[in-house]
């Protein structure tokens, strides 16, 4: 048995104050330690959460954190911002539909009828392109007056719905509409500061639910927090799936191994690199690490040991991810292709949308990323599509959140802060746009 003595202390140093990059909010503080505490050494002696990963540091004695909160500036939509978005030779976006203010997941329904859930208006909405222009041009709202409405996704002629608390199941009418909404759970555990749930169905049939952490690291007491949940389709025989995974947004199975994939959100506050998002191949019973241990088993000093155990014995009963990408981009919904629009190499690659950072000095994310995978293994990260983060990186137009395949094989994908749905397709001859 071994207990935390002295809790590490790390010391905070924003960099606004160094730095031209001048935070304009703060991020969450519930675990920021306190600036000093009394017999911490002075900041220059205290090493770094680099060294102390590097050099084996006593778990018990302080380490020095340098973070940094910065937020381009948002700016809106135009037709140059359109124009300056760079992408795969051959390939064309345009916006399929606009001014959809808190724009999050989004669910392709049989009949190309493309729905799309926004939290703060509370509603699900459903878009459609009667006369094939590639915008949309028929707009109605297919559920409403759900708090927190967030995870979509659509399984034999029916839509399956997750807010912070409830699981909704109804069927798709004829016209697009949802029938009735039958509550599948009401007892979700609480968000905290991550409520926003996101589900699919898996090729088991099953229904595979991800509940992120409540806070940035700590303990969790509810054991359905942090984890990614499975149960039946009418939500009976509820179960933890997988441990330890802070924030699985993005999730999914890849068409020939059937193996589930997801990318996990990386801890905030433990400076611009740290910890890296990770690419996990999640397994049932697996313990993916958070909030311990990230990356490849790295310790969290600033977490610091758990109660009942040590980092060593801790991370040699997690798994470590598969691949790691630049910490802090934020990965948002994944998607696997497999449509026909997209060229052959395409297929069963899998696309991601960056959010993009704010806990680091230089901005990172904001785009789409490609992920390539060959006979079912993941190869590695690719951009797919960029320009929504300036060269400076001090002005965006685009947070991305949701992304789906159409019936056609286009991706499409969302942007929550300027209410935009794009749509992504490959044409060879158009290339020049
Ligand atoms: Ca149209
Ligand atoms: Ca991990």
């Amino acid at each position: 048995m071994r207990s935390r003595l002295a809790p590490v202390v790390a010391v905070l140093l924003w960099c606004g104050c160094t730095s031209p990059r001048t935070p304009d909010a703060q991020p969450q503080p519930e675990e920021v330690p306190q600036a000093e505490a009394p017999g911490v050494e002075p900041q220059a002696r205290l090493p770094t959460m680099k060294d102390a990963v590097r050099d084996g540091h006593d778990p018990n004695r302080p380490i020095r954190v340098e973070t940094h909160a910065f937020y381009p500036d948002g700016q809106p939509l135009s037709a140059n911002r359109l124009a300056q978005l760079q992408m795969d030779e051959g390939f064309g976006v345009e916006v399929f539909a606009r001014d959809l203010e808190h724009a999050r997941m989004i669910a392709v329904g049989p009949d190309d009828t493309v729905y799309l859930t926004r939290p703060k208006q509370r509603d699900v909405i459903a878009l459609r392109d009667s006369n094939g222009d590639g915008q949309a041009d028929q707009r109605f709202t297919a559920a409403s007056e759900l708090d927190s409405i967030h995870g979509i996704t659509i399984h034999e002629g029916r839509v399956y719905l997750a807010s912070n608390r409830y699981v909704w199941r109804g069927r798709i009418e004829a016209d697009g509409s949802f029938g009735p909404l039958e509550e599948l759970a009401s007892d979700l555990p609480d968000g905290g500061q991550h409520p926003n749930r996101t589900l699919a169905i898996g090729p088991d049939g099953m229904l595979y639910l991800s509940v992120g952490s409540t806070c940035n690291a700590c303990p969790e007491p509810n054991p359905e927090n942090a984890t990614l949940i499975r149960a039946q389709l009418d939500m009976s025989n509820r179960a933890v799936f997988a441990h330890g995974l802070r924030n699985t947004v993005g999730f999914g199975w890849h068409p020939d191994t059937q193996e589930l994939w997801g990318m996990d959100h990386g801890t905030d506050m433990r400076g611009d690199d740290i910890p890296p998002e990770e690419l996990n191949r999640i397994s049932e019973g697996l313990h993916y690490g958070w909030p311990y241990v990230y990356g490849d088993r790295e310790f969290d000093y600033v977490t610091g040991e758990p109660e009942d155990t040590s980092f060593e014995e801790f991370a040699a009963q997690t798994e470590p991810p598969v691949l790691l990408y630049q910490a802090h981009a934020a990965p948002m919904a994944m998607v696997f292709y497999r449509g026909s629009n997209f060229p052959a190499s395409y297929q069963g690659d899998a696309f991601m949308v960056m959010r993009g950072s704010w806990n680091r000095h230089t901005p990172v994310g904001y785009k789409v990323v490609r992920l390539r995978f060959e006979d079912g293994q993941p190869q590695g990260f690719e951009d797919f599509i960029t320009g929504f983060l300036n060269d400076d990186g001090n002005v965006h137009f685009g947070r991305l959140s949701g992304i789906a395949l159409d019936n056609q094989g286009r991706l499409l994908f969302s942007d929550d802060e300027n209410g935009v749905i794009y749509r992504v397709g490959y044409q060879p001859k158009a290339a020049s746009n």
